[in-house]
């Protein structure tokens, strides 16, 4: 089973990419027993759960076909699940999400919040496992043109209440329903700062709330004067664990990343505030 009320601290996700292409670790893990193997290691280094992508969402990405899809994600999560990992499918269509479940995935994690693929909300209301919608404007060839708002947050709120409220009504329910932000999706890095630092009023929503900044771009430019090239995904491992500690301070139910042990260590920290055991420094 998997806690969905937010626990003392957040859940860790570790992400496991089968892809040429994503921005953050493209090509790494693209051949199955790489994917599985670095899945094993993110299990070993303390993650909760691992989600298995097939489709890079970065911007301007273009799609693989639901064939090529399953040949990446199927193999993967079917060896993951039987070691016993908690495996969610990060995926937008309903198809693969069947295939993925039947191969053991627990949680489905969809970019798209149902909004890709018409069948998805039907097929989690009936498999009756957890769901986790993102707010989303429209694939990643042109989501960036999308990022265009009154006040971010108050807006990113208002869209994830309604998809949750369409959700429910196509039948999964209410507990079973996880939010997410979507940082670096239809968002510009003053976007993502905003709902960093407004995290609380996500949380306020009344659902588990998963954080993704993990390696994203508007970490890379920190420190970067304008028009400089930002940071390689490699090298934000550092800022990620920074919001890693912050989203566990304002309540998030998990963080997805791509570096287990810098973000559990970054937890411990958040923990040991929140608990000090009295122990002597230095
Ligand atoms: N980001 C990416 C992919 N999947 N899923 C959720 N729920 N939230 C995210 O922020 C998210 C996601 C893109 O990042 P990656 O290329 O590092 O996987």
């Amino acid at each position: 089973m998997i806690p969905l009320v937010a626990g003392p601290r957040p859940l860790v996700m570790g992400v496991v990419n089968v892809t040429p292409d994503s921005f953050s670790d493209g090509g790494e893990w693209f051949e199955p027993e790489a994917a599985i193997a670095h899945g094993r290691e993110l299990v070993r280094a303390g993650a909760d759960l691992i989600d298995v992508g097939g489709e890079s969402t970065r911007p301007g990405a273009e799609r693989p076909s639901v064939e090529e899809e399953l040949r990446r994600v199927v193999p993967v999560v079917r060896a993951l699940a039987s070691e016993g990992a908690v495996v969610s499918i990060d995926t937008m269509r309903a198809a693969v999400a069947e295939a993925a479940i039947d191969a053991g995935a627990a949680i489905v994690n969809d970019v798209s919040a149902g909004l890709a693929d018409g069948d998805m909300a039907g097929l989690v209301a009936q498999a009756g496992i957890p769901f986790i919608a993102m707010h989303w404007r429209g694939h990643s060839t042109d989501m960036q043109s999308r990022a265009v708002y009154d006040d971010v947050v108050t807006d990113v709120c208002r869209e994830l209440r309604e998809r949750a409220d369409a959700l429910q009504e196509s039948g999964i329910r209410a507990d079973n329903i996880i939010l997410d932000p979507g940082f670096g999706f239809a968002k510009t890095a003053e976007h993502n700062w905003a709902l960093l630092g407004r995290l609380d009023e996500v949380v306020g929503l009344g659902h588990p709330v998963l954080v993704g900044t993990s390696r994203k771009t508007f970490l890379g430019r920190l420190g970067r004067p304008g028009g400089s090239a930002p940071r390689p995904p490699a090298e934000r491992d550092l800022s990620t664990a920074v919001t890693s500690f912050h989203a566990a301070r304002c309540g998030a139910w998990g963080v997805r990343v791509h570096d287990v042990a810098a973000t559990i260590e970054a937890l411990d920290v958040a923990d040991a505030l929140r608990a000090p055991d009295g122990e002597e420094g230095p």
